[in-house]
Order: C-alpha cells, then structure tokens, then sequence
C-alpha cells in the first residue's frame, strides 16, 4: 500500500517501479545538494539506502503527510540517525515539506538536523543518533500495536556496523521472545563502517544466521534493485500472523551512484565540495535536472538569517571583539584533539599501553599510536562500535597489568557506558584512561546526540576518578603524558574537536591539581604574549576587580573577555585556568573569591559541573565567613544543543568572551552597589 489519505483511507499515490526508481535517482542527487550546502554529513551511508527509502516512503508503509501521527500509520524508526538526511528525502519525497527546504540540512535553528530530532520534525518517529538504541524503540512500539490489536508495522532501519552495539541483540533476542510479527528490522549491509570493512573492524557476519538463530525470519535482497527491495519489504509486512519478526537483510554498496564515493571508508562523514557535488551529479545523470545553485542560494540565505539572529542576541559594547578581529590580539588555532593522538605518538612504545579503537580513530587521533608505527599494533585493539564492552574490556586489561586508553565522542565515551566506568573501573579502582573527544559544541553540525554537555557532572561524581580539561592542543598534550604515566588509577580527559585558540607555550607551567592563573599585561599582537601565566600556588594577591574562573576551551574565552573588560572599563581580571577539574584547586578558588569577591565561572557544559563545585568550596570555606562574594555562572542553560558551527553554537547557549564580560559588568555593578550602600549607611 502507498501514500494514503487517514481520514478517507483513499489511496493517494501508487508509484510504479520506474517511478519508485527515478525517485531513488533523484533522492541521491538531492542529498548530494544539501551535504555540500551544510559542509559535513554522512554521504557514504545515505547514498547506499535510497532505493530502500524510496521503496518504504512512497510504496510499502502506510503514511499521511498531512497526518503525521495518525494512528493507523506505519512506524519506521532510525536507529542510525546519521543517515538523517536519507530520513528526510523519504518525508521530503513523500510530501511532509518542501523537498528544497532540505537544504538548510544541519544549520542552526534547522528541523533538519544533523541527527533525527522527533521534536523537530513532523514525520520523524524517534529522536536517535546514539547508535544501537533504534530497535529497542521499535520492539516498544510493537509491543503497544500488539496490547492494543492494532494493525501496522513497526520498521526500523539499522547499519550492518551498528550491529556490533550489544544492545542491539537484546532487541532481537526480545522481538522474539514477544513474538512481534508486527516489527520489520532492516539493515542497510554496505559492508562498511569508519574505520573500515566492518569484517576487519568487529566482523558482525553471518547476520542472517545469526537473526535467524534468534528466532527471526530472513529476506535478503539486492538493496539497490528496487523491485527486490519493495517486494522485500511488502513480504515482510503482510507476513500472516507468524509470531515472528523479520529482518529485511539488503546487501548495499556505500557511496552508491557516485563512482568516487562508491566502497570508500572516507565517504562515511565526508561531504561533497562544490565540485564534487557537481561532478556527481553528472554521473547520477541529474546535473540538468536540480537546481542545485538555486537550491546553494537559498541555504546561503537561510545562513545570513541565523547570522543577524545570532548578532542580534549578543552583548554589544563599543567593538567587534571576536578572536582574531581587528584590535583584538590575534591567536593560533588548533584542535585540542591533536594534542591527545600527540601524546600517544610519543608516549606509545611504554609496552604497557593498549589502545581500544571505537570506530572513530582517524577523527579523534587515537589512530595516532599506531599510525607509521607497525609495532604498534598487536596493542591496538579494535573492539567496533560497543562502548559498554569496550569499558569493561579495559578494566580486565587493566587487572592483568596493561595501560588501556579508549576515546569516542566525549557522550559515548562517558554516558553510553556510565555503569561500566562506574562499576567495572572506578570502584574496582583500575588503572585506565579515558578520552571524552569532541567535547561540548566542538562537534557543531552533528546536533544534540553528538554535544558531550553532562559527561562532566558524571566523571567528576565518580569516587576514584581524577578529571582533566585542558583548555588547548598544548596543554591536552600536557595532561595527556601526566595521566598516561603518572597517575595510576581512573582518569578522565575530555577535550574538543574544532580548532581552538592556542594560549599557553610548551614553558607554561602544567601541574596536575594546580590550577593556573593569567593575567593580561600588556598590548600585544597575540593574546598569548598579551599574558603572563602562572600557577596558582605562586601567585600574590593584585586586588582585581574579578575572577573568571574557567576549564577547557573557556579559558581562551575568559581571556578574551579579560580583554574586553580592561578595554571597556578598566576591570583588572584573574582568570583561573581550572584544567583539572578533580582533584580541583580549592585554594586558588578560595584565594580568588576572597581577594576578588566577585567570581564569574565559565564552562562548555551544562551549568554546574564547574559552576556547583565552585560555589559549593565557596560556601563550604570557613575562610570565607563573613566575606561578601558575589557568583555568577556561564555554560549551557539546561537545553539540549542544535546543529549549527561550533563558533555560532557558542553564541547561540550564551557562553561567549561576550556573555563573560557581560555578567561580569552586571555582577561589579552589584557588588560596588552594595559597596556605595554600606558606605551610606555608615555615613548616616
Ligand atoms: C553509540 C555511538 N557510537 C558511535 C557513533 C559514531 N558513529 C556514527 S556512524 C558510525 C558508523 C556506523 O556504521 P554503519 O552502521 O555500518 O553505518 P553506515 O556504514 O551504513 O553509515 C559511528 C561509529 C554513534 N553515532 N553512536
């Protein structure tokens, strides 16, 4: 059955295969178009699933764009919520929107964001992004259709890599065991994940035994004929009442349609460039047939709208001071994640360390331990996307002697597989090192499912763990060698991936525990020379008028925004480099607030996991009765995140040098309020 109308229940639209194919086609063309308008996105992985799109879209599943949650409907959940874009191609198509709004793909403010977002988007049955979660959803949403006697079908579309996600098999094992005939799994089969074939990265092969030995039925069908594929699916729904469910096997090619892209490892999160995009558009035989710079045009006007919004929300003050703009001082970038693969080149031969690879090695640089180091490698241990195992691999590792070091994305690295660290590491007490990369908004377009913002409230509640954030490439680099071979025990380092501003030497002083203070000196070309940074421990009282205390890629922000107040108004600033955050400096933060008594925090984080810990050494400290200290605090408001540039995301959740300075004024204008108040009083 196709398109249908809810309330008539009038067929709306057959599509015949030709149509169903030169959909397919067109699918591909379009998503070439809205990658290359949103810069990143996942090409290989939508590229292989059109022909199943466009087959569930407009001819298998029951569905009314005009009534998305109408009751009879079909459900197709994504569990691999970075093909997003194919998601959206199949609504687009099947009429839910126009198919040119696409191309506002992964821009802020979008409902095509980097990851499904059912809030978002009408026609959009599960949020996802976080691998492996898809078919539990779905066996929820059969389990309903089931109680309920209702009639629809519950798809759900996985990768063949996603596979390797133990929570997977639960699903399976539960579809079964509640016999849920009315659940239709499919895996797109490209054979591919990130780091490679998913043979060699975690073989997950053979699926269809292995489904099968679960208890569930097999179709598998050439997942680019589209007949196979419909036939596939239709087979699969009208299954008369046989106590099973079924898994729609499709054997796929990722990149499909465009030669350069096809069985490429590096098209998984690549997107095209203009050329690119034109040159595969020529090949899907479709250069003539999308308008595709209408379409560019339309996503750069879209982009100037999220631009003056977000210039319109911002603290203004008598000048431009964004990084590196005219009169500010100037600073370096680099991604902080460098620093990490840095320290596992050099710090690699010690036989004790054992990498655990997690499908995303080359982004994060974990790949740097064994990259042109063939030695290396029978200690490079690929475990394939299963971050709860993975944790309490390393635990053993560690029990038989070995340094384990594992890192994903700082969400899947610290809250996918919390009871793991909990349990398996920290209160075993064992000796591993754990990289939350892509931090905060570093991962921008990726969206919500993808921006580590609570990792820290976790890591630093964990009896047992100590907790870095280095605030650049150099100091990552720093904290890297010192957790990795000095500090036996759980450890937590969490940095980002975007460049960010370099503002400490190779000379700057890094003491584990200690934080550091910066203090802006001069007029200098570059931020870096404008300070001079010393740790806390060697600082003497200068009586400024506030302290920013602040971790990670804030720090560069608390400088800037140091900057903005010494420019502006004259403020004196100490800026507290808090780059452990556990064990944390409790004097540097006591010595700050009494002698500065006005205390600023900024994190890249929900507010709190700095914030909380700030004011509760505040209000704990016997040292500070009676002293008058005035707080505020900068981070995430507790909201999700939105797709959007890593830069805009920063001025979009508030947490700018501009915001800083801008709580910062108002909080010194309380303070010397209450000042001139008391001074009247005692005058009177
Ligand atoms: C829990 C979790 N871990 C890691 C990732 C990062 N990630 C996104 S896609 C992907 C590879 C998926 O491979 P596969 O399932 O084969 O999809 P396809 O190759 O078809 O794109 C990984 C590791 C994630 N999104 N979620």
């Amino acid at each position: 059955m196709p398109l249908m109308n809810a309330f008539s229940k009038a067929v709306v639209r057959d599509f015949s295969i030709e149509e169903l194919e030169q959909a397919a086609c067109l699918m591909r063309g379009y998503d070439l178009v809205a990658l290359c308008a949103a810069g990143s996105g996942h090409a290989g992985g939508t590229l292989s699933m059109m022909e199943i799109v466009a087959a569930l879209y407009l001819k298998v599943a029951n569905h009314d764009p005009h009534m998305p949650e109408w009751e009879d409907r079909d459900r197709i959940v994504w569990s691999a919520g970075h093909k997003a874009p194919a998601l959206y191609l199949g609504l687009g198509f099947a009429g839910y929107f126009p198919l040119e709004d696409l191309v506002t793909l992964r821009k802020l403010y979008s409902p095509f964001q980097g990851h499904p977002h059912r809030l978002k988007l009408p026609g959009v049955e599960a949020s996802s992004g976080s691998l492996g979660q898809g078919l539990s959803i779905a066996v929820g949403m059969a389990l309903v259709g089931k109680m309920e006697g209702q009639k629809h079908t519950v798809f759900c579309i996985m990768g063949d890599g996603e596979q390797q996600e133990g929570s997977i098999w639960e699903a399976v094992m539960e579809g079964s065991h509640y016999k849920l005939d009315n659940l239709v799994g499919i895996i797109d089969r490209n054979r591919l994940q990130i780091d490679g074939w998913v043979k060699d990265v975690m073989n997950v092969e053979p699926l269809a035994e292995r489904y099968r030995s679960f208890g569930w039925k097999v179709i598998e069908v050439d997942g680019h004929d589209i007949r196979q594929v419909a036939e596939g699916l239709q087979k699969a729904k009208n299954i008369p009442v046989s106590g099973k469910p079924t898994l729609l096997l499709a054997n796929t090619v990722k990149g499909k349609g465009v030669s350069f892209m096809e069985n490429v490892a590096g098209w998984h999160g690549r997107a095209p460039t203009y050329d690119e995009m034109v040159k595969g558009l020529e090949e899907l035989g479709l250069k003539n047939n999308i308008a595709y710079d209408a379409l560019l045009k339309k996503a750069a006007e879209y982009q100037k709208e999220v631009e003056a919004k977000l210039e319109a929300k911002m603290p203004h003050f008598s000048r431009h001071y964004w990084w590196n703009a005219e009169g500010t001082p100037t600073v370096e970038m680099e991604p902080t994640r460098k620093g990490f693969g840095k320290s596992l080149a050099n710090n690699g031969d010690d036989e004790r360390i054992v990498c655990l690879g997690l499908d995303i090695s080359g982004s994060i640089t974990i790949s740097e331990f064994y990259n042109g180091k063939p030695e290396r490698k029978e200690r490079w241990i690929s475990m394939g996307i299963a971050e709860q195992s993975a944790t309490a691999a390393a635990a053993g590792l560690a029990r038989e002697g070995k340094i384990p070091v594992f890192g994903t994305y700082g969400t899947f690295a610290a809250a996918r597989n919390l009871d793991q660290i909990r349990v398996s590491i920290c209160y075993g007490n064992f000796n591993v090192l754990i990289a939350g990369a892509h931090g905060g908004v570093s991962v921008g377009p990726d969206g919500a499912t993808h921006q580590a913002l609570e990792d820290l409230f976790a890591m630093c509640g964990l009896p047992n763990m100590v907790v870095s954030v280095p605030c650049d490439a150099i100091e990552t680099r720093k904290a890297m060698d010192y957790l990795l071979l000095e500090h036996v025990g759980p450890k937590y380092i969490r940095f980002a991936r975007e460049a960010t501003p370099i503002v400490t030497k190779e000379d700057t002083p890094f003491v584990f525990g200690t934080a550091n203070v910066i203090r802006l000196r001069r007029q200098a070309e570059q931020m870096i020379d404008a300070c001079d940074t010393v740790l806390a421990s060697e600082y003497y009282n200068e009586h400024e008028d506030l302290s920013i205390i602040a971790c990670g890629p804030m720090v560069p922000e608390a400088m800037r925004a140091a900057y903005i107040l010494k420019q502006e108004f004259g403020y004196e600033t100490r800026v507290l480099n808090i780059h452990t955050m556990k064990p944390i400096d409790r004097d540097a933060i006591v010595r700050a607030a009494k002698e500065t008594a006005v205390v600023v925090t900024a994190e890249e984080h929900q507010i709190g996991a700095l914030a909380w810990r700030v004011s509760g050494i505040i209000t704990e400290s016997l040292e500070l009765f009676g002293t008058p200290v005035i707080t505020g605090a900068i981070g995430v408001k507790d909201r999700f995140g939105d797709s959007g540039a890593p830069w805009e995301l920063i001025k979009e959740f508030e947490v700018s040098a501009e915001h800083i300075a801008q709580k910062a004024t108002e909080l010194i204008g309380i303070a010397k309020g209450k000042k001139e108040e008391e001074r009247m009083v005692l005058a009177h």
